[in-house]
């Protein structure tokens, strides 16, 4: 299937290269990743070297999430508490093990100062306009955005491709960027103007990722109300939680993958399941019979199971040695269409 990239497409660039490696390793099954992984697991936190994924099936997941909020305001750790310098040393680190990184933002509110789940202020409408406060701290933000794209590189010096996914879960109204802060218009310009901004300030080095959260009545128009335009995205997929009955979760994620890779087909992207997970995954086969029997037939590069949050004790979505669902989490390393990091070197 040919697959049109956001970027010139460019066999020398770094992102072209990732995109072609996503969908050689589609052909061979559905990676499965892990956000937060290397910096801190249900037990422990910071240590080198450790991940909760790997101390239950003895590899590293093939994708590793991780989280830019509070870099807008030139914070030395993000909202969770990763250093800055950690995480850049940790994409180095998963990068050159052979795994593939993908990064979200949960950046402040610009208008009220409160975090990115502050919904009010309308600031989107007041980033694009301009002469606005907000306007103004937008490049400011976006600046800091890029440099710390471009200081992902490899120990000899060449830039890391990753996947960036920007204004994530707008189809919810919970976020300053969702559905109830601004209108889709708006929020194509913003996603247009964040990659416009990063290309504009030389990145090459990222593909770009839309993703609306699920919903259980999806259709190809809802998906598509925020999508900001096939020059600005290369893979596209929804943020979907099991967080209620398992029956449910099938379902619901069987549906809205139905809709995801049709559409995906239609405009030449990868698709994704760019966040799942069962709040602290209660059903020990949850995994095999939950996750698994819900994506495994369907044509996508990967799903991202969310953090086991060391400051959260309900934000815990990832195996775990101690957990009850490891020996299960075991069964689905063992599946032959499931890849880890050893499945994909
Ligand atoms: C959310 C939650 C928050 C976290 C944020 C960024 O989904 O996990 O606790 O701060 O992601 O990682």
């Amino acid at each position: 299937m040919a697959v049109c990239l956001a970027m010139p497409a460019d066999a020398s660039n770094p992102a072209s290269a990732l995109r072609k490696r996503l969908l050689k390793l589609e052909k061979r099954g559905i990676m499965i990743g892990h956000q937060d992984d290397p910096f801190y697991g249900t037990t422990w936190k910071w240590d080198r070297g450790r991940s909760d994924v790997k101390e239950v099936c003895g590899d590293w997941p093939a994708v590793m999430g991780f989280e830019l909020g509070n870099l807008e305001l030139d914070s030395a750790r993000n909202l969770d508490g990763v250093p800055f310098d950690r995480m850049r040393e940790e994409i180095r680190n998963q990068y050159e093990r052979g795994g593939i990184c993908t990064i979200s933002w949960h950046p402040t509110n610009p208008t009220t100062g409160k975090n990115a789940w502050d919904p009010s202020g309308r600031p989107v409408e007041k980033i694009l306009r301009p002469m606005t406060a907000e306007n103004e701290i937008f490049d400011l933000w976006l600046n800091r955005v890029a440099k710390f794209l471009l200081s992902l590189k490899t120990g000899d010096g060449k830039p890391i491709p990753v996947i960036f996914r920007p204004w994530h879960k707008m189809s919810g109204g919970w976020f300053w960027w969702g559905k109830d802060s601004c209108a889709p218009e708006e929020y194509q310009k913003l996603y247009r103007r964040t990659i416009d901004f990063l290309r504009q300030r030389g990145i090459e080095q990222c593909l770009y990722a839309y993703s609306p959260g699920g919903d259980p009545n999806e259709t190809a128009d809802n998906f598509m109300k925020f999508y900001p335009g096939d020059n600005y995205v290369d893979l596209m997929g929804c943020d979907l939680y099991g967080n209620e009955s398992k029956d449910k979760y099938i379902k619901e994620m069987r549906h809205e993958l139905e809709v995801v890779c049709k559409v995906a087909k239609k405009h030449k992207k990868i698709a994704i399941v760019a966040e799942t997970g069962s709040r602290n995954t209660p059903d020990p086969t949850w995994f095999t019979t939950g996750l698994w029997a819900a994506v495994k037939d369907f044509p996508i590069s990967y799903v991202m199971l969310w953090r086991n949050a060391w400051d959260q004790p309900t934000e815990n979505f990832g195996p775990a040695p101690e957990k009850p669902c490891a020996d299960d989490f075991r069964v689905l390393y063992k599946e032959p269409r499931s890849l880890f990091l050893k499945d994909i070197k």
